[in-house]
C-alpha cells in the first residue's frame, strides 16, 4: 500500500469507519482467518499481541492472560497504558480511536504501536467488533480510566473511574456467539502453548496465564507461570528435551541490532528428523520463506566448507546434498519485519527477498563460530552428515521400490484392503483398524459403499526412531501409502507428498480405547506427522471414538464413552442395568461398531488438528522417543492427542 493510501485511509471519517466495524462482522473470516476454534483463539493472541509490542519496546515486563469464570478473556499489561487524550482528527479520546476504528492501531505514534503484522495484527477493534461486550481499562498518569463497548460500539465516552499508582492497560473481551456459532469456548492446552512459546520468543517477559473456570482440589486455579531469560536457547531445549544431543551445547546468536533482528537456535540429536520452526515477528511461518532460505543456505555453505577443509569427506562416493546437513537438525530461526510480506496457501511464507542475506550471513557467522571453538562436535556433525547421505541413498532406493509397486503393481492395492466401491475420493473413507480381528469386524459393519478398511496387524514402526529407509521398507507403511495412493519424495525434494491421487479424503485412525490403543494411535499419528504433514495440515486425518461401556437393561440399551455418560445411563434405567465394559474393538459385534462408531450420523470422530507444529513436534518426541518415565506420566495423565486436538 503506498504512503498515500494510507493516509487516506487514515483519515477517512468515522461513517466510514464504522462501516468498517460492520465489515468486520460481516466478513469475520477476512481479519482473523476463520471463525472455527482457530479463530476464536486469535481474538486472544490480538490483544496479547498488543502488550507484547509495548513490553518489546521496553515499556512493560509482565503480562497476565486469564479465562474468566464467565469464559471471557482478560489480558493486563503494565505498559504506559494506552493513552485517552483527545485524539483530535476523531475529536474522540485515543483510546476510544484504538478501539473502535478498523486500522487504527497505533497511527496515532510511530515509535511504538507497530504491531506484529502477517495472521494477527489486524487490530484490537477487531476483536471488539467481535466481541459481544468489551472493557478497556487504562492506568496511566495516577488515574484509572475506563470505557466499555457492545460488538464494537462503546457504550459511552471514556471516564475517569478513580486514582491508582499502578500503569498499564487491561482489556477484557467476551466473544459474540452469533459471530463464534461452533464455540465460544477457549482451550487451556491451545492458549498455553502459545504463551509458552511467546515467552520463548520475547526473552525477558513474565506472562502470567491463569484459567478461572475451575478450582483443583486444593481450590487454587490452574494456572501457569512462562519466563525465559535466554529465549530461543532454552526453547530448543524445551522441544529437544526428550532427544539425546549429540553436540556439547545449544548453538545461538541473537543479533538484535542489526536492520533485520535475528534469533536462531540449533541442535543436532541422534534422531533422523529435521526440525525447523521458523518466526516472523512471532508467527510460526508453517511455510517457511525467505528466512528459512537464508537459513539452510547459510548452514550448509558453512558446514559444507568446514567439512571439505577437514578432508573428512575425502572417501565419500556421494555427493552430500543440503538435507543431508539437517537430519537430527532441530532449529528456531525467528525474525522482525517491519514490513512482512506474508505469502502462500495459508499466508505463512514470508516473501521478503531483503531477509534471506542478512539471516544466512548470521547463521554463517555463528557456525564458523562453534565450530572453531568446539572441534570435536564439528568432527561428530560431520560424521553425522555423511551417515545422513549414506541412508538418503539407501532410503531412495527403499522408496522407489514402493513408488514402483504403487504406480505399476496394475493397481496394486494391498491385498489386505477391503475397498469400497465409489469413485469419488471426496465421499470416501478409510480406517485404519488395529488388529485383523478389529478389522474383520469392521469390515462386515461398514458401509461398503464408501467405507474402505485397511487392518493393521498390531504395533506399527515407531517411525521416531527409525532410519528413514526403514521406514520405507515396513510393510504396515507401504500398505498405508498404497492404499492412500499417495507417492512421496522426489530427486529434489524428498519430502514433497502428492496428495493430489488421494484415495480417501477422511483417513479414520480407529484403536481400542485403552492405553496400547492411544500407543498406536499415536504410532500412526506420528507417521503421518512426520511423513504425511500436509495430510494433517489439510484437515484428512481423524481419530474414530469407540464407546467404553454397553449399559443394558431389558431391552433398552445405550453406549457410553466415559464414567459420566455410564451412570447417567444406568440412572435412567432406574439404577441396577448390566454394564458391559469393551475392552477392545473386538469386544463389540459388526452392529455394534456401526452403530457407535462408524456410521456417520452416530459416530463422533476427532479431526486431527495441528495448532502448534512446535507443541507438536515436542509431544511426538516424548511419546516416542527415548526417555520412557515422561511418556509414561503423559500417557497415563492425557488423552494421547492433547496437543493435536479435535
Ligand atoms: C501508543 C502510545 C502509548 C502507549 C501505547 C501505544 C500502548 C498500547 C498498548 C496496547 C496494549 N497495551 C498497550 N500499552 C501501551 C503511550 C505513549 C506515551 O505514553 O508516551
Amino acid at each position: 500500500m503506498s504512503e498515500e493510501i494510507k493516509k487516506n485511509n487514515y483519515s477517512a471519517d468515522s461513517i466510514q469507519a464504522l462501516e468498517g466495524m460492520e465489515h468486520v462482522r460481516m466478513r469475520p473470516s477476512m481479519y482473523i482467518g476463520d471463525v472455527g476454534v482457530r479463530g476464536l483463539h486469535h481474538l486472544v493472541y490480538e490483544v496479547v499481541d498488543n502488550s507484547i509490542d509495548e513490553a518489546m519496546g521496553g515499556h512493560c515486563d509482565t503480562i497476565g492472560v486469564s479465562i474468566n469464570e464467565d469464559g471471557s478473556v482478560t489480558v493486563e499489561d503494565n505498559g504506559r497504558g494506552i493513552p485517552v487524550d483527545l485524539h483530535k482528527k476523531e475529536g474522540v479520546s485515543a483510546l476510544e480511536v484504538v478501539m473502535t476504528k478498523i486500522g487504527a492501531g497505533g497511527k496515532f505514534d510511530k515509535d511504538s504501536y507497530k504491531v506484529s503484522g502477517g495472521l494477527h495484527g489486524v487490530g484490537v477493534s477487531v476483536v471488539n467488533a467481535l466481541s459481544v461486550h468489551m472493557k478497556s481499562t487504562v492506568f496511566r498518569e495516577g488515574k484509572i480510566y475506563e470505557q466499555e463497548y457492545e460488538r464494537g460500539k462503546s457504550l459511552y465516552p471514556v471516564k475517569q473511574i478513580g486514582e491508582t499508582d499502578k500503569r498499564g492497560t487491561r482489556q477484557t473481551f467476551y466473544p459474540d456467539d452469533t459471530i463464534f456459532t461452533q464455540t465460544t469456548e477457549f482451550s487451556y492446552d491451545t492458549l498455553s502453548a502459545r504463551m509458552r512459546e511467546l515467552s520463548f520468543l520475547n526473552k525477558g517477559i513474565t506472562i502470567t496465564f491463569t484459567d478461572k473456570r475451575e478450582v483443583d482440589e486444593k481450590g487454587e486455579f490452574r494456572s501457569e507461570v512462562f519466563h525465559s531469560d535466554e529465549g530461543l536457547k532454552e526453547y530448543i531445549r524445551y522441544l529437544d528435551g526428550n532427544r539425546e544431543p549429540i553436540v556439547s551445547h545449544v548453538i545461538s546468536m541473537d543479533n538484535d541490532k542489526g536492520e533485520i533482528p535475528v534469533e536462531v537456535a540449533l541442535i543436532y540429536n541422534t534422531s533422523y528428523t529435521e526440525n525447523i520452526f521458523s518466526y516472523v515477528n512471532n508467527i510460526n511461518t508453517h511455510e517457511g520463506g525467505t528466512h528459512l532460505q537464508g537459513f539452510r543456505s547459510g548452514l550448509t555453505r558453512t558446514l559444507k566448507k568446514y567439512a571439505d577443509a577437514s578432508g573428512l569427506l575425502d572417501k565419500l562416493k556421494f555427493e552430500i546434498s543440503g538435507d543431508d546437513f539437517r537430519e537430527g537438525l532441530t532449529a528456531i530461526i525467528s525474525v522482525k519485519v517491519s514490513e512482512p510480506q506474508f505469502e502462500g496457501q495459508t499466508k505463512t511464507k514470508l516473501g521478503n527477498r531483503e531477509v534471506v542475506s542478512p539471516v544466512s550471513q548470521a547463521v554463517g557467522e555463528m557456525l564458523e563460530n562453534y565450530l572453531e571453538e568446539n572441534p570435536n562436535d564439528a568432527k561428530v556433525i560431520i560424521q553425522k552428515v555423511i551417515l545422513a547421505a549414506q541412508a538418503r541413498h539407501a532410503a531412495k532406493k527403499a522408496r522407489e521400490m514402493v513408488q514402483r509397486k504403487t504406480v505399476m503393481g496394475g493397481g496394486g492395492l494391498p491385498g489386505k484392503l477391503s475397498d469400497c466401491s465409489e469413485q469419488d475420493p471426496a465421499r470416501c473413507e478409510v480406517y485404519l483398524v488395529e488388529g485383523d480381528s478389529a478389522g474383520g469386524t469392521a469390515k462386515q459393519g461398514r458401509d461398503r459403499n464408501f467405507q474402505a478398511i485397511l487392518p493393521l496387524r498390531g504395533k506399527i514402526l515407531n517411525v521416531e526412531k527409525a532410519m528413514h529407509h526403514k521406514v520405507f521398507e515396513n510393510e504396515e507403511i507401504r500398505n498405508i501409502f498404497t492404499a492412500l495412493g499417495v507417492t512421496v519424495g522426489t530427486a529434489e525434494d524428498s519430502k514433497a507428498l502428492n496428495l493430489e491421487k488421494l484415495r480417501y479424503h477422511k483417513v479414520i485412525i480407529m484403536c481400542d480405547a485403552d492405553v496400547d490403543g492411544s500407543h498406536i494411535s499415536t504410532l500412526i499419528l506420528t507417521f503421518f506427522f512426520r511423513f504425511m504433514k500436509e495430510l494433517i495440515e489439510e484437515g484428512h486425518v481423524y481419530i474414530a471414538a469407540p464407546p467404553l461401556y454397553l449399559v443394558k437393561k431389558g431391552n433398552k440399551k445405550e453406549y457410553a464413552w466415559n464414567d459420566v455418560q455410564r451412570d447417567q445411563a444406568n440412572e435412567r434405567m432406574g439404577g441396577s442395568a448390566n454394564i458391559q465394559r469393551y475392552k477392545g474393538l473386538g469386544e463389540m459385534n459388526a452392529e455394534q461398531l456401526w452403530e457407535t462408531t462408524m456410521d456417520p450420523n452416530f459416530r463422533t470422530l476427532r479431526q486431527v488438528n495441528i495448532d502448534s507444529l512446535a507443541e507438536a513436534d515436542q509431544v511426538f518426541s516424548m511419546l516416542m522417543g527415548d526417555e520412557v518415565p515422561p511418556r509414561r506420566e503423559f500417557i497415563e495423565k492425557n488423552a494421547v492427542y492433547a496437543n493435536i486436538d479435535a
